[in-house]
């Protein structure tokens, strides 16, 4: 299976690369899409990279299908035979691709031959009949070195050279020589030529042979010029009689001249120019005229198109004046009280010591009440801040009212400070009065203390050391007593005169209180009454000798409810059984805050320290009740 999809991986790569690195004849320039259309034939191209692909296709799909049938082979023999049957279909596929991949392979080295021609620089192209002198042109006008030779088709590619006008490189291309005879009957090497004068905005440099010792009268060569007039449409067409050094152009006929003047009448843009490749003469003459009018043709169209010429070739030769006449502008002054002149100007600027050492600032028109102030300086920055951001229009109005606000407060301030409110008395009042209740409680918890209730307050206050406490606290003695009445009656009215009760806890109190109030109805006239008052002592008595509280508190249960007074009542018997069961469950139960070891030994519990694998975690095979 590894070995399968090693294969896939492998043609797949080399294929899609192949497919990849082709140039799109659809998004290439127009020139090198003809001229590959020409050289190659564009749907032979394209057929070959559609082989390809489809190939690439084939091949992928035939790996998923065998990788899936070796996925369920059931014997090292059959994935054996598999493989060996997925290879040998993929190399099939690609040994069938054989010729494609060798015309790609072809193309592409073809290709890369292709000169390096730039479709945007500026550009002259030299045309004309095979033998007039082309090559020659070429290898005088840049540094190629084109082979050239007394006979037709020398030349069979495109050729590039490079020179240079007005300081900027141009590109001159040498080209196959043309036939005047109809364009399906042209030969490959006759078409790259075409495809160049068609596509390239370029310049042309047609070579007429004056001497005719190229093989082709000059009515065939100025006939191949007429027909190429619908191509060369909005060119600049250069037409160079070549050879002139064999063959004047005053020993022209007549009719040939007319001829070739009769060319003008076919291009818009079009020269003649004598020229001899072979002594050179004439050939700047040529080159230049022929740079000149694409240079003015470009600026024509770019003029048209609305783009501005600025910037553009050869600005930078053009009009400007040897010695311009600029004159300094003054621009008139308005609303200053003396006008200033330029005279008056210079003069105050040498007083003050001159240019360079003087200036005049914009600070001279500033209006101000007083012109002292206009050199004034003041800094930008001040202590690390904007000082512009600190400036505030309205700062004089809104510290004249922050004044004002300031001095009705003052104004406030030392009246209450002077004059007490009513607020402060009652403050003050508030506080004596708590004072006073500190002072009462105090005493009271003093007066608890002694567990005599034959002391009473009054003793206590006019002792010397109370006396001097609350002359130093500026307490009268009245009030700490009178406070200490309402105090004793809040907590507990019978505090001082009855024993018994100061004794009892809250709690028991509510109790007896209950249990009365259940009983003394019913009771009140028997010996039942006797009874209770009885036991309600034995729990008093028991509290204060230290016995246990619930026994106790039991105790004043009576001891047979049913036949002793609520015989005939049954709600004052469920209420009191009610009442019966609360109690016992507030005292027998053992309450939270009581200590384990008070309810019970046996209550004691000892959690068992299982592992913790045996509580928590997923249970793999049965219940947990099976632990
Ligand atoms: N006397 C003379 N001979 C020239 C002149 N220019 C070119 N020749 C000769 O003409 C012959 C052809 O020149 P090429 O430059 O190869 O011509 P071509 O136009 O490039 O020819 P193809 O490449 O075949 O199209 C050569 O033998 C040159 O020496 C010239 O000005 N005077
Ligand atoms: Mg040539």
């Amino acid at each position: 299976m590894r070995k399968v999809k090693f294969a896939q991986q492998t043609f797949h790569d080399k294929l899609s690369a192949i497919i990849t690195q082709f140039p799109k004849i659809e998004s290439i320039h127009p020139f090198y899409a003809d001229l590959a259309n020409v050289l190659y034939d564009k749907d032979h191209f394209k057929i070959a990279l559609g082989q390809v692909s489809n190939v690439t296709k084939f091949i992928d799909r035939i790996a998923k299908e065998y990788v899936k049938l070796l996925k369920y082979a059931d014997s090292p023999f059959k994935c054996k035979m598999l493989k060996k049957a997925a290879l040998g279909r993929m190399c099939t596929l690609v040994r069938k691709l054989k010729d494609t991949l060798a015309y790609l392979e072809e193309v592409r080295r073809h290709l890369s031959r292709l000169p390096n021609i730039n479709v945007f620089s500026k550009t002259l192209l030299l045309a004309g009949h095979p033998n007039v002198g082309k090559s020659t042109f070429m290898n005088v006008l840049s540094n190629a070195n084109v082979e050239t030779a007394n006979w037709a088709f020398t030349t069979r590619s495109l050729y590039v050279g490079h020179f240079d006008y007005q300081l900027e490189k141009w590109q001159v291309i040498d080209t196959p020589g043309i036939l005047d005879r109809p364009l399906n009957a042209r030969n490959t090497i006759e078409m790259t030529s075409i495809v160049s004068l068609a596509h390239l905005p370029a310049a042309i440099l047609f070579l007429i042979d004056i001497s005719t010792t190229c093989g082709y009268t000059i009515e065939e060569q100025v006939n191949l010029l007429i027909s190429l007039a619908a191509v060369l449409k909005n060119k600049p067409v250069v037409v160079v009689l070549n050879k002139i050094d064999i063959c004047k152009p005053s020993e022209i006929s007549q009719e040939e001249l007319n001829l070739i003047h009769s060319l003008s009448n076919y291009f818009e843009f079009l020269q003649f120019v004598g020229c001899s490749t072979k002594t050179g003469e004439g050939l700047d003459e040529a080159k230049n005229k022929a740079c000149e009018m694409l240079v003015a043709l470009r600026k024509r169209n770019k003029l048209l198109s609305g783009k501005s010429v600025v910037n553009t070739e050869s600005s930078y030769v053009s009009n400007v004046p040897t010695d311009p006449q600029r004159p300094a502008y003054i621009p008139p002054v308005e609303g200053t009280k003396q006008k200033l002149t330029l005279d008056s100007i210079s003069e105050y600027i040498n007083k003050q010591g001159g240019a360079g050492v003087f200036s005049i600032g914009a600070n001279e028109k500033w209006l101000l009440a007083n012109d002292e102030w206009k050199n004034d300086k003041f800094p930008e920055f001040f202590e690390g801040k904007n000082i512009y951001d600190f400036i505030d229009e309205d700062i004089c109005a809104k510290l004249e009212t922050l004044e004002k606000e300031e001095q009705e407060i003052e104004l406030l301030w030392n009246k209450s400070l002077n004059e007490p409110t009513e607020q402060w008395y009652a403050l003050k009042n508030s506080i004596y009065e708590m004072r006073v209740e500190a002072e009462a409680k105090r005493l009271l918890s003093i007066m608890k203390r002694s567990k005599s209730s034959a002391i009473n307050s009054r003793q206590f206050i006019d002792t010397s050391e109370f006396k001097k406490r609350l002359e130093e606290l500026d307490i009268e003695p009245e009030d700490v007593l009178k406070k200490l009445k309402t105090i004793s009656t809040d907590i507990d009215s019978d505090y001082v005169s009855d024993e018994d009760d100061y004794l009892m806890s809250n709690s028991d109190a509510e109790l007896n209180k209950e249990d009365i109030n259940v009983d003394v109805p019913q009771i009140s006239n028997s010996n039942n009454a006797q009874s209770l008052q009885k036991r309600i002592r034995k729990f008093k008595l028991a509290r204060r000798t230290g016995a246990k509280g619930i026994k106790a508190k039991l105790d004043l249960l009576p001891k047979d409810r049913k036949s002793k007074g609520f015989k005939n009542h049954p709600e004052l018997l469920a209420e009191s059984e009610k009442h019966v069961k609360k109690i016992q469950k507030r005292f027998v139960t053992p309450s939270s805050n009581q200590q384990k070891w008070q309810s019970h030994e046996s209550d004691r519990f000892i959690g068992t320290m299982k592992p913790k694998h045996l509580f928590s975690g997923k249970r793999s095979n049965g219940k947990t009740d099976r632990r």
